[in-house]
């Protein structure tokens, strides 16, 4: 099939278009490109980062709140980031899906990606994929990454609303936090607010998280259970509320996005070991001169 064929089913939907589409994608092959270059650009469809640390019940989050969304009518996508294993959907996630009967659900699209390296960035392809899933017609795209590594900051550079999930019994560790993540959530979520501590937890996040408060967002802190559903309509009214509100952010992202595509381009031009080479050829040369080494470069295109 060909990029004109596969970019006609995938926009009518095709489930087995989009996966054969995001492999493409994922393996840099050139009609993965041109697929892309096709599709129509939408920043309409709300992409969720969902992050925090292991086993804060993320996956059950996710869960609940593919159900709702499913239940309205809306079509889900998952995108579960696992950084030991691209095979086990993202630690349980699968599972939980599977349990609440979702799993075969005909509107709900499910992909694991493995995540890059060991610090546990983001796959470089998560902004294509993404993309290929809102030509797909999903009106909700999820991503759950585990905050160990990288990736917990990185999704904040993917998606429009940022969820940092946390648990009653990280109130000890917050003053400590890595400034990181306070500083990436749209949304805070303290979850299994049936444990105790919850409450002074939420409050102490709301006093912390008032000094990134904008004229345009005022950031939620949220209690919720992953594993009754409690408080997960509060939570998925708050993401899309996010969306909503923040066109500028998301002329930020698009930006953003722009940078990453160009400078992978520039990368993709100039590899690094060819670019070493020729660098320390070029400067054992006595005329050598940094400056008129990247004005040539930047030349020859
Ligand atoms: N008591 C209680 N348990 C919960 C709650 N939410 C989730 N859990 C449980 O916490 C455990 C971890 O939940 P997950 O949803 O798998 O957590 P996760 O953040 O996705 O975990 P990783 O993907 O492994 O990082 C499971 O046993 C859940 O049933 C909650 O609100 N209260
Ligand atoms: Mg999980």
């Amino acid at each position: 099939m060909d990029a004109q064929e596969l970019a006609g089913k995938l926009q009518q939907g095709d489930q087995r278009a989009l996966a054969r589409a995001i492999s493409l994608a994922e393996n840099d092959h050139p009609t993965g490109l041109e697929i892309l270059q096709l599709l129509r650009y939408r920043d309409d469809v709300p992409v969720v980062g969902i992050t925090g640390p292991p086993g804060a019940g993320k996956s059950s989050l996710v869960n609940a709140l593919a159900e709702r969304w499913l239940d309205a009518g809306l079509r889900v996508a998952v995108i579960a980031v696992d950084p030991t294993s691209p095979f086990n959907f993202g630690s349980l996630l699968g599972d939980r899906l599977r349990m609440a009967g979702l799993y075969l659900h005909p509107n709900l699209f499910i992909r694991s990606m493995a995540s890059r390296g060991s610090l546990g960035g983001l796959s470089p392809r998560i902004l294509e994929v993404c993309d290929l899933i809102k030509n797909a017609g999903y009106d909700r795209i999820v991503i759950e990454t585990v905050g160990v590594g990288q990736s917990e900051v990185e999704i904040a550079g993917v998606a429009d609303t940022t969820v940092v999930v946390m648990v009653p019994e990280a109130g000890d560790e917050v003053q400590t936090m890595k400034s990181g993540v306070m500083e990436i959530a749209d949304v805070f979520v303290v979850n299994k607010a049936d444990r105790d501590g919850a409450e002074s937890f939420a409050r102490l996040l709301r006093q912390l998280s008032i000094q990134r408060h904008t004229a345009a967002w005022e950031i939620p802190v949220l209690l919720t259970r992953g594993d009754t559903g409690d408080g997960v309509d509060a939570l998925g009214e708050a993401i899309i509320r996010h969306h909503g509100n923040l066109p500028a952010r998301r002329k930020e992202l698009l930006f953003e996005k722009a940078l990453h595509l160009l400078r992978e381009q520039w990368l993709r031009r100039f590899p690094h070991t060819a670019l070493r080479a020729e660098l320390e050829t070029e400067a054992a040369k006595p005329d050598f001169n940094l400056y008129r080494f990247v004005a040539n470069l930047a030349q020859r295109g």
